[in-house]
């Protein structure tokens, strides 16, 4: 049972903490899961913790290279499990999208758990990291991947990520879509779209652009893709951000004297 009232005004941030915790406590997100967690919320918080048109933009942008895709893959770590597990499901079920558990803080028993999450909120199949297959250029935990799964992938859906995989897709000649809060990071700079906002936000819109996109024409779709700016998406992202500071003005200083 939940401590946070139902008027409490960070009510929403403080219900997303708690599911953090708890997947955490449930053993599928990391501990160091809290602190990524910790720095998204700065982010949203600078954000005014809203979906930005440069954000929907992009979720337009991702749902069209996603259908678009030839194998597609959602790879879930502990982080996107814990608050999202039931929209990653309803993104794969209506892209035939694979989820494949890929995470960064080695740990069999979570990607076994964040496996029996993905199942009980409805997946069919979820792909585990095998040692028959590696992403070239990676030294740790997430190199491991499934054959059928990121192994052969064309366009990789990537939420939270930690970097140098993102780079290291990408130098592989994958393509790939990211949600991060912090549009400055090395996973949020490298991606072939980068969706700026919270995860759980955007991802029900995600599910919609997808679902609308499906009816419209591969052409339209491609029109979509090949005029998609993600560097001008970015640099919106960090504009609005840098914006939310409030310039001071000439000559004030913290003390009077
Ligand atoms: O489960 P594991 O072992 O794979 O670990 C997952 C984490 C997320 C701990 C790992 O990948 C990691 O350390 O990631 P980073 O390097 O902290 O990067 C996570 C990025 O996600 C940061 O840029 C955060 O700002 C961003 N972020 C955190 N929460 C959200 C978010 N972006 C969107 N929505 C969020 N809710």
């Amino acid at each position: 049972m939940s401590d946070v009232s139902g008027n409490h005004p960070r009510r929403e941030s403080l219900l997303l903490r708690e599911r953090i915790a708890d997947g955490v406590a449930r053993g599928i997100t990391s501990i160091h899961g809290l602190i990524a967690h910790g720095r998204g919320e700065a982010f949203d918080y600078l954000l005014g913790e809203r979906t930005h048109p440069f954000a929907e933009a992009a979720i337009t942008a991702a749902a069209a290279e996603i259908l678009d895709a030839a194998r597609p893959v959602i790879s879930v770590n502990g982080n996107a499990c814990a608050l999202a597990a039931e929209e990653l499901v309803e993104l794969s079920r209506l892209t035939g999208a694979p989820l494949e558990v890929n995470i960064f803080h080695t740990s069999a028993e979570r990607e076994l758990a964040i496996q029996g999450t993905l199942l009980e909120a409805g997946a069919d199949r979820v792909l585990l990291p095998t040692r028959e297959c590696s992403i070239p250029g990676l030294d740790h935990n997430r190199r491991w991947v499934h054959p059928e799964g990121i192994h052969r992938a064309d366009v990789i859906f990537v939420p939270l990520e930690d970097g140098d995989r993102c780079q290291a897709l990408i130098a592989d000649g994958r393509r790939v879509l990211t949600v991060d809060l912090n549009p400055l990071s090395r996973t949020a700079q490298a991606a072939t779209v980068t969706i700026v906002d919270n995860l759980t936000r955007c991802l029900p819109l995600l599910i919609e652009a997808v679902e609308f996109l499906s009816g419209r024409s591969s052409g339209e779709r491609r029109t979509i893709r090949e005029s998609w700016n993600n560097a001008a998406a970015l640099r919106e992202a960090e504009a609005a951000i840098r914006g939310a500071a409030a310039p001071v003005p000439a000559g004030e200083k913290p003390f009077a004297r």
